[in-house]
């Protein structure tokens, strides 16, 4: 299938699967598992269907690897703004991680911190080449490390999503080197 469906359904299965599912009919588990038929049939009643082909396509080469099936359910794996729980384990970061934003934001981080904004956690990354690639999205991306070592010394807990993004709940200003 051509690369640009691809994107097209990978949006659209972001957009049901992590912010409006009821858009669609939808309701997700607490832990934000779907049925695959459930989805595909109520994609097609919005009129855009997706084939089962389709879907595992999209699963298998998506560039992040944005969900995952498990049985015969699909999930976001992360980035949902809808009250679910990953059930993400505790994990240990490396001492440093990347965040990618843009320069309009820096002053309001350097007095407030990375907060959340409509996601359920501040999304950080092990690299700054994927960090780069997210602040891009909003314009010229500027990178901003954060001293994982140091938050974890002070019980501050990280997760990693099943696709490898670094989640907490917020980063206050003391632990974020701003360039
Ligand atoms: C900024 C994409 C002002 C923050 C990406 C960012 C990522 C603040 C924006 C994932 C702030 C939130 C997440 C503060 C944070 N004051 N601005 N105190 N704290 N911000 O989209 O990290 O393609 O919710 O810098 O690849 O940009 O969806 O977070 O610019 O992994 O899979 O507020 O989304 O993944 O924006 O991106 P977002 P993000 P997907």
């Amino acid at each position: 299938p051509d690369d640009r469906r691809a994107v097209k359904v990978s949006k659209y299965l972001s957009k049901h699967l992590r912010h409006q599912p009821e858009r669609i009919g939808l309701t997700l588990d607490p832990h934000g598992w779907v049925g695959i038929d459930t989805l595909l049939r109520a994609a097609a009643a919005h009129r855009f269907p997706i084939t089962r082909a389709e879907l595992d396509h999209v699963v298998a080469v998506n560039d992040k690897r944005r969900f995952a099936i498990e049985g015969d359910r699909i999930r976001a794996s992360q980035g949902h703004t809808v009250a679910v729980d990953l059930g993400l384990p505790a994990a240990e970061p490396p001492a440093y991680l990347y965040h990618g934003t843009v320069a309009r934001s820096l002053d309001s981080i350097r007095a407030e911190g990375l907060r959340p904004m409509a996601r359920h956690h501040v999304h950080l990354s092990a690299d700054r080449e994927t960090a780069t690639r997210v602040g891009a999205r909003r314009g010229r991306p500027v990178v901003l490390s954060v001293d994982a070592a140091a938050m974890r010394r002070d019980g501050l807990v990280f997760h990693i999503s099943a696709n490898g993004v670094w989640l907490t709940d917020s980063v206050p200003p003391k632990y974020l080197r701003l360039p």
